[in-house]
């Protein structure tokens, strides 16, 4: 899990400040950059770019966070994302998103400094608070037609250290199922098993950048970890003016996983439930450094709290229009394109035209992993 010498690139020197920008934020050079375009493999890290904890307190203190609930029409339960998440911006105010939540006045100028030093105007910002160790996110690209072939995502880190990993795709999407190895020894799960995956530390106030082609051939996660202290993920996206209707959409999805889930109408009415930091201190602060269990609890279908919820069972979130197989072996082996690998998630997905790819590949692994499992009757 270490990066190879070739490919990473450390700059250890200290960086030249900016005299133009803000005392509370500056702009330096990489700490440390990992160029490998033959890995398609492209990320800075930005240690310390923001040097207080000034901000990382405000945002504690004024963000609203949603624990964002799916739930499934026809079976009436419901999933959750594994962390607490807000939503700001997106294409325009005054694009047909509605309600739209305009990037706060107290977040406002990072994100100005964050485009400044990237050269890119972000205007979709996704936050995350992982309240302790158990909260985490799955196996994931951030890659959107939207966005670009080749998105510059940042990502600024508060609070608790993680591991950011990384991990090599042979196909970046789909990439679920589990069949067995082929004869060069890669599975048909689209994971490149040839490349050993990579770990970043990433430590309160460091901005991780990652851009070029990295989306389409690289996922990456936050795992759970035992007794991690709150922790905040900043994280500035570009959805393309020109994207239209896609891009539309795709702010859709944003605020729909990030803020929303079924319940947009709640949420106009202002009656969802939300959390302030200073609630769930009060509620789970007393559970800190007992939870988490790493492994024990990296499922999503755990529950939303530090212990003591009830197990929810997990259904598909899109009310399972799709035909289930009455076996696994009937399950139309040749409804997805010749090039497609025949794994569950495509034959799931062949054989559903109601699922939304874009909605789809925005959900965690786990999520995908349940909806399929229940399909096949697992
Ligand atoms: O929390 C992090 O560092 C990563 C967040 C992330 O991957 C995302 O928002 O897509």
């Amino acid at each position: 899990m270490n990066l190879p010498e070739s490919s990473t690139k450390s700059t250890t020197e200290s960086s030249t400040k900016s005299t133009t920008k803000s005392d509370s934020l500056q702009h330096p050079s990489p700490t440390l950059s990992i160029s490998s375009p033959s890995l398609h493999l492209h990320v800075d890290i930005y240690k310390k770019y923001v040097p207080s904890d000034t901000l990382f307190q405000t945002i504690l203190s004024k963000t609203t966070w949603y624990r964002v609930k799916y739930e499934s029409a026809r079976y009436k339960n419901q999933c959750e994302t594994p962390c607490y998440t807000n939503f700001y911006g997106g294409v325009t105010s005054t694009s047909p998103v509605t309600p739209y939540q305009p990037v706060p006045d107290y977040l406002a100028p990072l994100v100005a400094e964050v485009s400044s030093l990237l050269n890119t105007p972000f205007n979709a910002i996704l936050l995350r608070l992982y309240f302790d160790g158990s909260d985490n996110i799955a196996w994931h690209t951030d890659g959107r037609k939207f966005l670009g072939p080749t998105p510059t995502i940042a990502s600024l880190s508060f609070g608790g250290g993680a591991d950011f990993q990384l991990r090599k795709m042979t196909d970046c999407w789909p990439c679920v199922s589990t069949s067995a190895p082929n004869s060069t020894g890669v599975r048909d799960d689209g994971v490149d098993r040839s490349e050993p995956e990579r770990s970043l530390p990433v430590a309160s106030g460091d901005l991780l950048v990652m851009h070029s082609d990295m989306q389409d051939h690289w996922h990456h996660r936050v795992p759970s970890v035992r007794s991690r202290l709150p922790r905040v993920n900043i994280n500035f996206r570009y959805i393309l003016p020109t994207s239209g209707d896609v891009g539309v959409k795709g702010q859709e999805t944003y605020y729909k996983y990030m803020v929303y889930g079924d319940h947009k109408e709640e949420w106009r009415g202002g009656t969802i439930e939300s959390f302030k930091y200073e609630r769930l201190l009060k509620v789970k602060g007393s559970m800190l450094g007992h939870v988490g269990g790493g492994e024990k609890r990296k499922s999503i279908f755990d529950g939303a709290s530090g212990g003591g919820e009830k197990e929810r069972k997990t259904t598909s979130i899109f009310g399972s229009s799709a035909a289930k197989p009455t076996s696994k072996a009937s399950a139309s082996p040749n409804s997805a394109a010749p090039s497609t690998p025949q794994t569950d998630e495509n034959k799931y997905l062949a054989s559903n035209t109601t699922v939304d790819r874009e909605v789809w590949s925005d959900l965690s692994e786990d999520i995908r992993n349940g909806i399929v499992a229940e399909w096949l009757g697992n």
